[in-house]
């Protein structure tokens, strides 16, 4: 391992025992916080910030004022406040280093923390006075932060939650490293052309990233392949070496995130990968320079891009060295800091490691390794510290997306890793086997190694096995780990099964999205929403209130309006913010239904066309949501919501009601102009297919009414926000259980339906396909014939409450009522809730203040 500490918190410093938070600063080598009247460059008034401004347009941007153009304007913002990051930063570091703090890890393949500059303004609370001092200078602000690049680090809902709970955690002041890949290209932008969706790759580190710090000499050496060796040690220990063959090198990229309205500012630590250096000599030395570069271009492709599939196993090689290398770097940093004030039989008092779905599961196999080959720690113990150190979420149960790797792969590349994984495996199935003698297909079921023609580890049992707790991510999908996924497992250790509903920032959400409503919360509910999320419920006395419900009205249609008119730059159609806003955003996926969406938009058409008479609430039909590129089917829908799109929006006597858009490209950017914007939320995944959702807590805290299944976390915000509050359809989880277990027929209900008959026609007839009438088989076929998301037997119940919703909306009384009371109760969807979950049932860790 080779490091240099050169990071906040990363030198050693003499241990000092019980001292008190307030003595802090006398201990400290980072001095406690600097009057505001003593400082030059961290100061938070409006001229302050306007010098320090112009500072950094000039002395790190090279730019007058003059000349600037608004890139140059967001650097030097964006380091104006990263200035004022950093001496919060080095505080919170010399304080938790002191203090020796259980510090929460969050390993995480995937982060999507949108951009940084509005956030770390509303966190550091200097909003008002950047916006005047923008003012003054004649800029304007909300242009300089739409200038910022998404750090597209992630697919989407479980990247974007990491993103949620580094804020959350910093916010309750809790120590975390979040501990990630620093990819250079991140999600693929996503372009439309003829209504397919092009993939660009992403440069989002094109014109430099303010917000972090290179950390260019704490790096760690990740090796792969090679064979282990057997040896006898000093002591007559019988040990093991692993002699790889290639070497990599992790160099850590620290990202500042700060904590909401407290001087707490955690890091985010991000792994580049480089050659070695060893590499070049030993090429060199044998005279073979191309084998050099080529070896350092290979290293470098380790961290070069992220895969962007959001559900399905890719089963790559590159993918699997990915998650070792980050775990590997993020594993010897740990123990780095670790040894500076301690041993390792109490690592797993110092740490808590989440680990984000089993990406980054190897950490099991590779922390025993660091522990027993590396420091020379006897296996029991060893294990011991390992399944106390880590817990284990689950995010998904679709078997298409449970990981798991050829053993043969592995074996090569990570040949002692899997010599870990099968003595971990012969001592959990010894343990098996004494609880349930007599049961051999139980051992099968729960072995680590799946046997078949390609023998496979199984990356969720790897992870269950070496965790002290295990989670789903809502109330049912935690069920169904219990009950179907991990049953045996929790069978041996109830005991080590938990759920925790996920939650989303109200900070990104509400506060920096949706500027009017925090005017109105701040007004009812004081100022205190936005860190207690609980104190929404104050909005609930004025739901009824008519002059409240106006008001709460022109908010949403502010929103719209600024919606409407994005659409209209972006995509060329005009959307009458009067209409309702029925949105659905999301990863485009099957089993997410946004077909099911289609088929009802068509049906509209179709009605609208056999009877010219006919008046409907008028409404825009709002879809956004990436593909992953290899994944067909989910490629056609996106063509097929342009091709009905294409269709209605040109027919006058259909646009009067209808309008259908796909709004390109949705990510973190711009979901702050549509969450705000939504009447109707569509949270229409087939029950039991996902996991949680957090889409649908944020456009419900934001007033938007859901249509929704009872799936993943629908159903907890049903319960909270009043079922006369939700938009209720389709089959339960048993239901659908019921009906694939019975032989689903899918054709039989298209027979029996006229409507769906003639949707399915119409989708045949060529009209939407510009006369090409197989355009759409592929996806009315396996509708029709295989239908394994049930579409078809829940069309029916959707469309029933598509009705219901029309009807709702005439009234807007009712529909406002319905909004506020939606946005009151969901106070416990913040991830202030969860991570506050996290902290009491599985982490055991206790927030740490930071003077201010
Ligand atoms: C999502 N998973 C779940 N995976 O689908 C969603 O229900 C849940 O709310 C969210 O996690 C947070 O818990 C998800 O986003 C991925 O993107 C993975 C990326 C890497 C490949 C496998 C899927």
């Amino acid at each position: 391992m080779s490091a240099r500490s050169d990071g906040p918190g990363a030198s050693a410093k003499p241990l000092m025992e019980d001292h008190p938070i307030s003595k802090i600063a006398e201990k400290t080598r980072v001095p406690a916080a600097i009057p505001e009247d003593e400082r030059t460059r961290t100061g938070m008034q409006p001229e302050a910030l306007k010098r320090a401004f112009l500072d950094n347009l000039f002395y790190v941007q090279a730019r007058f004022r003059d000349v600037a153009g608004l890139h140059d304007l967001y650097m030097a913002a964006a380091y104006t406040v990263r200035d004022r990051m950093l001496e919060r930063w080095a505080r919170t570091a010399a304080v938790y280093r002191d203090e020796r703090v259980r510090t929460v890890c969050y390993l995480s393949a995937e982060y999507l923390p949108g951009p940084h500059l509005g956030n770390n303004l509303i966190n550091l609370g200097i909003v008002d006075s950047a916006r005047q001092g923008a003012i003054d200078l004649g800029m304007d602000l909300a242009e300089i932060l739409e200038e910022e690049p998404e750090p597209g680090l992630g697919n989407g809902g479980l990247g974007r939650l990491a993103a949620c709970y580094m804020d959350s955690l910093a916010t309750l002041q809790i120590p975390a490293i979040g501990y990630g890949i620093r990819y250079e290209h991140g999600i693929f932008q996503q372009t439309l052309e003829d209504g397919w969706q092009v993939e660009l790759s992403d440069l989002w580190l094109r014109h430099g990233n303010p917000w972090e710090i290179p950390r260019t000499r704490l790096c760690y050496v990740v090796n792969f392949g090679g064979h282990t060796e057997r040896y006898t040690d000093d002591y007559g220990c019988h040990q093991v070496r692993w002699v790889p063959g290639v070497e990599v090198c992790g160099v850590a990229y620290d990202t500042p995130i700060m904590g909401f309205g407290v001087a707490n500012t955690n890091m985010l630590r991000l792994w580049h990968s480089t050659a070695g250096q060893s590499f070049d000599f030993q090429a060199f030395n044998r005279g073979n320079y191309y084998g050099a570069v080529q070896a350092k271009i290979e290293a470098k492709n380790l961290s070069r891009v992220l895969y962007p599939n959001d559900e399905l196993d890719a089963g790559k090689e590159l993918r699997l060295k990915q998650q070792y290398f980050f775990v590997s770097c993020s594993l010897q940093d740990m123990i780095r800091l670790h040894l500076q004030s301690a041993t390792l039989e109490t690592f797993h008092e110092k740490f808590a490691a989440q680990l984000n779905d089993t990406h980054p599961a190897i950490a099991v196999a590779e922390l025993m390794r660091l522990l027993v080959d590396v420091h020379g720690l006897a296996w029991e113990p060893a294990w011991e510290i390992t399944r106390q150190t880590f817990g284990y979420t689950n995010h998904t149960l679709l078997p298409e997306a449970l990981e798991t790797w050829p053993v043969d792969l592995f074996g090569t590349l990570l040949p002692r890793h899997l010599e870990i994984i099968y003595e971990i495996n012969q001592r959990f199935l010894e343990e098996v086997r004494l609880r349930f003698p007599e049961d051999p297909d139980r051992v099968a079921r729960m072995s680590l190694i799946a046997e078949g023609a390609t023998r496979r580890i199984r990356m969720a049992h790897l992870a269950t096995v070496g965790s002290h707790a295990i989670n789903g991510v809502a109330a049912m999908h935690s069920e169904l780990v219990k009950s179907t996924l991990l049953k045996d497992f929790h069978d041996l250790w109830p005991e080590r099964f938990h759920n925790i509903t996920n939650g989303v920032t109200p900070r990104r959400f509400l506060q920096l999205s949706n500027p009017d409503i925090c005017g109105i919360l701040t007004e009812v509910a004081g100022p205190g929403w936005a860190r207690d999320a609980n104190n929404l419920k104050k909005l609930e006395p004025h739901a009824d209130d008519a002059a409240f419900q106006e008001r709460w009205g022109r908010m949403k249609l502010a929103a719209k309006e600024r919606l409407a008119k994005r659409i209209q730059d972006r995509t060329g159609i005009l959307v009458d913010p009067q209409s309702l806003f029925d949105i659905q955003v999301k990863r485009i996926h099957e089993y997410k239904r946004q077909h099911l969406n289609v088929l009802h938009i068509v049906s509209l058409y179709l009605r609208i066309k056999q009877n010219p008479n006919l008046t409907l609430t008028p409404r825009s039909f709002i879809f956004g949501g990436k593909a992953a590129p290899s994944y067909a089917m989910a490629k056609l829908i996106i063509k097929l919501i342009h091709a009905v799109g294409e269709v209605v929006n040109a027919d006058p006597q259909v646009n009067r009601f209808l309008r259908v858009v796909f709004y390109p490209n949705f990510n973190v950017k711009e979901a702050a102009y549509i969450y705000p914007a939504a009447d109707l939320s569509e949270q229409i995944s087939t029950a039991g297919k996902e996991a949680s959702g957090t889409g649908n807590m944020k456009f419900s805290m934001n007033g938007a009414l859901t249509i929704g299944t009872l799936d993943g976390a629908n159903v907890e915000i049903r319960d909270a926000v009043g079922h006369e509050n939700f938009f209720l359809f389709g089959l339960t989880q048993e239901q659908v259980g019921a009906a694939l277990a019975a032989g689903y027929r899918p054709w039989e209900l298209y027979c029996d339906n006229a409507e769906l008959r003639a949707i399915i026609e119409v989708l045949h007839s060529g009209l939407f396909s510009r006369g090409d009438k197989d355009l759409f088989r592929p996806l009315t076929n396996s509708l029709m014939q295989h239908d394994p998301y049930l579409l078809l037997a829940d069309y029916p119940s959707y469309r029933e409450a598509q009705a219901q919703v029309d009807r709702s909306f005439q009234d807007p009384t009712r529909w406002q009522r319905m909004s506020i009371l939606n946005a009151a109760r969901m106070g416990g969807f913040s991830s202030d809730r969860s991570i506050q979950d996290y902290c009491d049932t599985i982490w055991k860790v206790q927030p740490v203040p930071i003077p201010n």
